[in-house]
Parts: C-alpha cells; structure tokens; sequence
C-alpha cells in the first residue's frame, strides 16, 4: 500500500482491495500476500468484535486443506476433530450415518469458525498486511473504470485506488449494493423458523447428529473435548429470554432417540443465540472490478454446514484468478470467476436446501408431510446409491481444480 494526498483526501493504493475481514476477506488477504500481490482489508467492525462471533463448526477437506496450504493449518491439525462420517437420526427411534470417508475417501474436520478467524488474523498480521478496523461509509467506484473505494476512518474521509475489489463482506455488506440492478438477479427464500444455538462446557457426544422430529429439527455439534455446541429448531418469532437453560436441554434431548438423548451432558450455556435460516444466491458475482466472495454473493441455511465452506472455495477461485492476472498478464479465470464459483454455488444451494426440508418441522405440514418426509429417510437408509448421494454432498462438491 502506497499513500499520497492528491487534494485534502489521503489517497492510498493497492492493487486488491478487499471490502470485510470476516474468513474470505482475511484468507484472500493471506493468500494473495504470498503471492506478493499488494492488498489492503476494511473492516467495519473492531478486530475483538470479528474474533467474538460464533458460528460455523464444520469444515470440508477442501477447505482444511486450501488453510493449510495457506500456512494456517497448524492449529487446526493440532486441536480440531477429524470425523469420517456424522449421523442422522428421526423420528426418535431410527438412524443412521452419512459415511463420507467411505463412500468419498474424504473425512471432514470439526474446527470452529472463530478458531479460523483467529488463525487468519494472526498470520495476516505476522506478515503485515494492512487491516483497517471499525471503518464506516465505505462506497465502491467506478467498477467499470478507474475503480477506487473510499471510506471513514477516526473521521478522516480516505480513498484507496485500486485495480481490483473484493467483496467480502457478508450478507450485509455494501459490495453487493454497488452492483447495477439492471445487471443484478436475486434469489431468494426465508424459511419460516430459527435455529437457537447453544455453547456449553461440557463434553460432547463423539458424533455429529442431525435429527429430525415431530417437535422440531434438533443437531449436536462441538467445538473441543470440553466445548460442546447444540442447536434447536425454534420459532423465528422466539426470543433468548424465552429459553431457560432448563427449557432447552429437556427441548434438545426429547427430539433425540432415548439411548442417545440420555447421553448428552448437559451444563450451563455459555452463549445463546438464536439465527435466521435464509437461502440467496445473487448472480453474477462479478460487475466489472468488483468480485463478490462468500455471504456477499450468497447464503445457505446451515443445515448442510455449507456457508463457510462454499465461502472458502470462492476465494480459491478468486485467488487462482487474480494469481494468474499478475504472474501471467492472462484473464481467463477472472473472467469464468462468476460462472464457475455459481455452479458450485448452485448445487451447494440444492443440497442445503434439501436437507433443511427434510429435517425440520414446516407450520403448514401435514401428517402426509410428515410421513412422507419418514419415508424418504426410511428410503436413504434402504439405499447404499442414496447414501452414497448423500454422503457425496455431506463431503463437499469438489472445488474444480483450475489455475
Ligand atoms: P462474514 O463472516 O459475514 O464476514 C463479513 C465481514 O464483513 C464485514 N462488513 C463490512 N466491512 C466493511 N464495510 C462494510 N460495509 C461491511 N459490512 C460488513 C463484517 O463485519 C464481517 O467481518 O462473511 P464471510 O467472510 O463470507 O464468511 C461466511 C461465513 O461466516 C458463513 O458462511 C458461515 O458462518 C455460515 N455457517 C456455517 N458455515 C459452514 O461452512 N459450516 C457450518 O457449520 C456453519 N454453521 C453458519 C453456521 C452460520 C450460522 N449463522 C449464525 C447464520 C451456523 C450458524 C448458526
Ligand atoms: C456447528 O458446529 O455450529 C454446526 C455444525 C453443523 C452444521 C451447522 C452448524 O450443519
């Protein structure tokens, strides 16, 4: 980054600017910083406030080994949980697992979002990268042109020039805005129900679990040997305040088969949240300079731990694409970016879709739904092809190898 003050606004210069220092932002700044390809991340948020946020648990292999690759897998490989498969269970009494390393060779890695964030962070700023914080106002210009951003920071109204924009940051974030309507196409579905999300310490069960039932979907998740996360399908009009820690262990444990249910261990909640559960794809992701990355462009709901994943192949894509631009003088993968990320997008966006209505408890179902929903799991379970299918989309689409 270079800087120079053309009138009384400060003008720095990059050659990517990269818009949010959530995961994508911080990985692409990571990943192009050892391309030596100049870069700057503005963030809106303090650095605390990033690293505070929990969210995602589960990482495909693709994506354990894009960090790695990376220099961030040291963590990862020391203290998170390799899995070869999780289970599903319905009904309160059938189950089953969805066999990833069997049916894929692929296993996948309970690693929480913040332990990735963290390790970006710590890399970012070893190599230092510059990460400006608790920015405001930041605005995209000229994608078509002389593409710059300028923003706020402690007051001072700043410009950054750039060659490039990535925007990476979230669902709402200001990139996508910038992108004309005319050009821009929406998708969109809000489903009629949340999950509330609890963090406890104590031990978690060995396994992953997504279970369906008639009172609601209900999944164990966790973060360490001593830090479990659990998750309950709840009305999206219910507030934390409405849920004792009392209210929901027995909540969570009556949508498990008995033997499981009677094996969580349950303590006090140390967070508790409840999320919206939304599908969006925005295409293109691209407009002119501008690349969308992650939730910017699009939103899974989380039944299929998909978001940060699919947030992750993006910027391999993007980074492949943007190596090429400087090392070769070449375009031909910035300019399929939009094209190839979708596809990926779009058969992630099936796949979660499909196992959010599978799982969860819709107000207008009928007792036809409800059986038909049993069926199809009794189907899975009677098929090795189906839970071949299934445990294929469980592990991840495989992120096309190009570049
Ligand atoms: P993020 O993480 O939202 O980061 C965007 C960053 O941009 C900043 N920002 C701005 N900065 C500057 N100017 C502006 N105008 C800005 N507006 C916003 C924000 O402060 C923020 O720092 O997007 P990113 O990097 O694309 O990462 C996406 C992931 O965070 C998301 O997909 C996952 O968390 C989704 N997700 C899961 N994904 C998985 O792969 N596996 C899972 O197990 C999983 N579980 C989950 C999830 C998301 C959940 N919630 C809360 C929706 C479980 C839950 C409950
Ligand atoms: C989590 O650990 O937070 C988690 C795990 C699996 C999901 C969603 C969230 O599908």
């Amino acid at each position: 980054m270079t800087q120079t003050h053309k009138t009384q606004t400060p003008v720095l210069k990059t050659q990517v600017a990269i818009i949010g220092g959530g995961p994508s932002g911080m990985l692409l700044s990571l990943l192009l910083s050892k391309e030596g390809i100049d870069n700057v991340v503005l963030e809106q948020r303090s650095r605390d406030h990033v690293l505070a946020r929990i969210r995602a648990g589960v990482l495909e292999w693709g994506s354990v080994e894009l960090l790695r690759r990376a220099g961030v897998g040291a963590r990862m490989d020391r203290d998170g949980h390799v899995h070869n498969g999780t289970r599903v269970a319905w009904q309160g009494e059938h189950t089953m697992l969805i066999d990833s390393k069997k049916w894929t060779g692929k296993s996948f890695m309970a690693y929480g979002q913040s332990y990735v964030t963290e390790d970006l962070y710590a890399a970012v700023s070893e190599i230092e990268t510059p990460v400006l914080h608790d920015v405001s106002d930041v605005q995209l210009h000229e994608l078509t042109g002389a593409s710059h951003v300028t923003f706020v920071q402690d007051g001072v109204a700043q410009r950054l020039d750039c060659d490039f924009i990535a925007g990476c940051d979230g669902f709402h974030g200001v990139s996508r805005q910038a992108i004309p309507a005319s050009v821009q196409k929406n998708y969109e579905k809000v489903y009629p129900f949340g999950w509330l999300g609890v963090l406890s310490e104590t031990p978690p069960l060995p396994d992953l679990w997504y279970v369906q039932h008639e009172r609601g979907f209900a999944l164990a998740s966790q973060r360490s040997a001593m830090l479990s996360r659990y998750y309950v399908q709840c009305p999206i009009t219910d507030r934390v305040e409405d849920w004792s820690d009392e209210r929901f262990w027995n909540e969570l444990i009556a949508r498990f088969p008995p033997e499981i249910g009677s094996a969580i261990i349950t303590g006090p909640s140390i967070e508790k949240s409840i999320a919206p559960l939304r599908s969006f794809v925005t295409e293109p992701m691209r407009y002119g300079a501008l690349f969308l990355c992650g939730d910017a462009a699009h939103i899974v709901p989380p039944t299929g731990a998909k978001g940060l994943n699919l947030a992750l192949s993006d910027v391999y894509y993007l980074w492949r694409g943007l190596t090429q631009h400087y090392q070769q003088g070449s375009d031909t993968l910035l300019d399929r970016y939009s094209e190839v990320a979708l596809d990926r997008v779009w058969k992630t966006e099936r796949f979660s879709w499909w196992m959010t209505s599978l799982l969860h408890v819709f107000p207008e179902q009928s007792s036809f739904d409800h059986r038909t929903q049993a069926a199809e799991l009794n189907s899975i379970l009677a098929s090795e092809h189906a839970q071949a299918w299934l445990a294929e989309q469980y592990a991840g689409f495989p992120v096309e190898d190009w570049g």
